[in-house]
């Protein structure tokens, strides 16, 4: 369950504005949440990517832009592989967020359904920052940007094993430290970002300003930081 609290105010607020999702209450100070949702390839990397970014609070892993209900890894019918992203519009910027997209997979690259390029926005401006950085990557590329601009519809969190995928696949001591359950990967904000470190997505600057991480044991502190030293190192 999303450790979130939403007033009947709130609640009608997201209904006239549909991409503020909800209000978190994070100690005392409460934060408008927005949600981005980008397909760029096989998801287990943006996962980690967005998931250590400052402002970031929440990744899930899914399948979005097709027609067929209730899709599976093995069963994808029309939806391509995507990520969508809790997060802060205060603390980081949806084009920061479209800086990292476009910085983060090869647009050019021809694939099949299951791997497209694609931005899907939520809101008028969503769609006119999302086609302004298209235009702006199509007069620096020298093939054409494949990346569709398609309004988002309805996103299926992907399998549990496919959440946090690095983290909970190839560093499971650290992941069972933490005493987080598999299905509840999609809610927490200390996995999204230790799922980003220890692939070298985030320096390690990054990695101490972060309050979140205070609470890590220091072997576990140790441990990431010798992974952030090794530099990036995600595989799909
Ligand atoms: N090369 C990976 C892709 C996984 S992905 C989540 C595999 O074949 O398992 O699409």
């Amino acid at each position: 369950m999303h450790k979130v609290l939403i007033t009947n105010a709130t609640s009608l607020f997201s209904i006239l504005v549909p991409s503020f999702r909800c209000t978190a209450y994070v100690g005392t100070q409460s934060l408008k949440m927005k949600t981005a949702t980008f397909a760029m390839g096989c998801f287990w990397h943006p996962d980690a990517l967005f998931g250590c970014q400052k402002g970031i609070y929440r990744t899930r892993v899914g399948y979005t832009g097709g027609t067929l209900h209730n899709p599976t890894y093995r069963n994808l019918g029309d939806h391509t592989e995507a990520i969508d992203i809790d997060y802060n519009p205060e603390i980081v910027s949806y084009e920061n967020l479209l800086k990292l997209f476009w910085k983060n997979h090869d647009p050019t690259e021809p694939n099949k359904r299951q791997y497209r390029s694609v931005i899907f926005y939520r809101d008028d401006e969503e769609k006119g920052l999302a086609s302004e950085s298209k235009k702006e990557m199509e007069k620096v590329s020298k093939s054409p940007i494949l990346t569709v601009i398609e309004p988002f519809n309805k996103f299926y969190n992907a399998e549990d094993y496919h959440q946090k995928y690095y983290l909970q696949t190839h560093h499971t001591k650290l992941f069972n430290s933490l005493g987080i359950k598999t299905k509840d990967l999609v809610d927490s904000t200390i996995a999204a970002k230790l799922n980003g470190y220890v692939v070298g997505e985030n320096t390690i600057d990054s990695f101490h300003s972060d309050s979140e991480l205070l609470k890590l044991s220091p072997e576990n502190k140790s441990y990431v930081e010798k992974l952030i030293a090794r530099g990036k190192q995600a595989h799909c």
